[in-house]
């Protein structure tokens, strides 16, 4: 018979969110067992090893603010930090804050069961089952890798990878036909790096992305030590979503506000020279240059016109550059991408692109990818096809709540959740950035710890009043839901067709997933409920 342990939580994932809430956790005297399927700390930054890989939020502000002496200690040497140095970093903040021990690593959990008990009843695949009050699900957006269904796949007799579980050895490319299926975040950070060494690189293009260049740099040391004196400052702002950009990625000393409220007030040359201040300093700021652009349709064309400009001009082949310029999404409602000489690198004699929208791929095969007009030979063969993202992680796991209702039944036509960290019917729950919340659409940091603390506070409340349960209203949950769709029918993002939506996903629910008000009214709404006796909440 398996053994019960018993703890006060359970927390599943220890990359950023898991970390953090394990910290808060044991702060309050509480006994806490994490689990992680990687063997080590880090998340997202663990698996996604792809070359190339970095970060698109500026170092200095994807980090914890939670304590200031880590902020003033830790010394980022980059504007966008690598992969390696990110992880450094996870694992860094695990060993001075004493965070592994309470982590188990090398186990999924399989299955969460609650009981008449009021307490969840938690399973992995090593055999373990913990009994615990809380379960935190710490999961992450983007952490369970969407595999194409393309007939062939298995049959290839090269070298496969996917970009976002990139094996932990070094991957050489040096002279090999190597072949990159996707063109979003992952393979336009890896592409560039790739085509440096590969003897030849054939890019397999679905649908064009907008990518904006990183401008990326060295941090220069004064410019940190100022940075650093006024790192408190930067915080506040960050978390009350003062910081203009695309929900908080960027460190000072940018614009706190947009260059201008509303395109259709500009004329051609005011228009022009803001984007192109914008495009010369880099970063995915570039979409909020512009307050309305992901709301005004006008507005977004003209900012879409000016990048598609920028693409004909540094892509010598006109054909090549009219094949990378994106249509059929609305600039910024698919995940705007941060580059690093990625359309540059289409004017090398080793790279080709093939539009697989025109020239549709029908298999793989042992060696190479058939596409209706001819067959590609591939020594190497990458995905970079994404994420079932937001819903996924959680999904995988059998969540049952009350009277064993399955939360997959429960969220078959798409995820409802009070303010993405509670579920109806699922008590002692929650959901670090949880769909309903700002999370994909912020600076990660910044969503994780508002969630971390104010499930703290939850908790402390119900250890105060001696509560054994907490639960999202039903009521309070559905017109949550609504009005996450509603903030998100004002905007243009529903028409992206994009992994926020699910719709990178074969029959997922296309619901559009993300809260987009900003983290500055989410974090208002948050504190609210819980200043009003957590309203929405029932305690027992
Ligand atoms: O995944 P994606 P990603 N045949 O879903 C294509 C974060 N991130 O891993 O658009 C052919 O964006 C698909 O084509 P289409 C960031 O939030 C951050 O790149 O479906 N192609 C698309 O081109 C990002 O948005 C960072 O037509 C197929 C690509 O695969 C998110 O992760 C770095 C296909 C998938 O693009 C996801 O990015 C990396 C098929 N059958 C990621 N199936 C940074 O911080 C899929 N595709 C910088």
């Amino acid at each position: 018979m398996t053994q019960v342990e018993r703890c006060d939580a359970v927390v599943v994932g220890a990359g950023f969110a898991g970390l953090y809430m394990v910290h808060r956790l044991r702060a309050l005297g509480m006994s806490v067992i994490g689990f992680e399927a990687g063997d080590d700390v880090g998340g997202t930054w663990y698996w996604n090893r792809y070359p190339g890989a970095r970060c698109d939020a500026e170092s200095l502000a994807y980090s914890y603010s939670f304590s200031p002496e880590l902020e003033q200690e830790w010394q980022w040497t980059e504007r966008y930090a690598t992969q390696p140095e990110i992880l450094d970093y996870a694992r860094h903040v695990a060993d001075r804050f004493r965070l592994r021990e309470a982590f188990r690593f090398s186990r999924r959990v399989t299955s969460a069961r609650y009981g008449s008990d009021d307490r969840w009843r938690v399973d992995t695949d090593a055999g373990e089952r913990v009994d615990a009050q809380f379960c935190i699900m710490a999961t992450g957006c983007l952490s369970v890798p969407q595999v194409p269904d393309i007939p062939g796949l298995d049959d290839f007799q090269g070298e496969r990878y996917q970009a976002s579980l990139w094996p932990h050895e070094p991957v050489s490319f040096e002279g090999k036909r190597v072949g990159v299926i996707g063109t979003g975040s992952s393979a336009i950070q890896a592409i560039p790096v790739i085509a440096e060494t590969a003897g030849h690189l054939t890019v397999f293009q679905r649908t064009p992305n907008f990518s904006i260049p990183a401008r990326n740099e060295p941090l220069d040391e004064e410019f940190v030590r100022e940075f650093k004196r006024h790192y408190r400052d930067h915080r506040r702002l960050a978390r009350e979503g003062k910081i203009s950009g695309f929900g908080g990625l960027e460190a000072v000393p940018h614009e706190q506000a947009p260059a201008a409220e509303r395109g259709v007030e500009l004329d051609d040359a005011e228009l022009e020279a803001i984007l192109e201040h914008y495009w010369r300093t880099g970063g995915a700021r570039f979409i909020g240059a512009i307050g309305d652009t992901l709301i005004d349709e006008h507005t977004n064309r003209l900012v879409a016109e000016f990048v598609r400009d920028r693409i004909r001009r540094i892509v010598d082949d006109p054909e090549t550059a009219e094949r990378l310029c994106p249509h059929s999404h609305p600039i910024g409602t698919k995940r705007i991408c941060v580059d690093t000489d990625y359309y540059d690198t289409f004017n090398r004699d080793n790279v080709s692109l093939v539009d697989v929208a025109a020239d549709p791929i029908e298999r793989i095969t042992a060696t190479g990818v058939r596409t209706r007009g001819g067959h590609h030979e591939l020594d190497m063969l990458i995905l970079a096809t994404g994420f079932d993202a937001m819903t996924g992680a959680l999904l995988r796991i059998d969540i049952r709540g009350v009277d064993g209702t399955r939360l997959i039944d429960k969220w078959a036509d798409g995820p409802q959740s009070y303010l993405g960290l509670c579920v109806a019917g699922f008590p002692n729950l929650f959901t670090i950035t949880g769909p309903g919340s700002p999370s994909v659409l912020s600076n990660m940091l910044v969503s994780i710890e508002q969630h971390v603390d104010w499930i703290t506070a939850c908790i402390e409340h119900m250890r105060s009043h001696r509560l054994a349960r907490v639960e999202a209203d039903e009521d309070a949950e559905r017109a949550w839901v609504a009005h996450v769709n509603e903030v998100a029918n004002a905007t243009l993002f529903p028409r992206g067709g994009s992994w926020y939506l699910g719709a990178n996903v074969p029959g997922k629910p296309r619901v559009f997933m993300p809260y987009a008000a900003g983290v500055g009214p989410y974090r208002e709404v948050c504190d609210r409920v819980a200043g009003n006796g957590y309203e929405g909440f029932r305690f027992s």
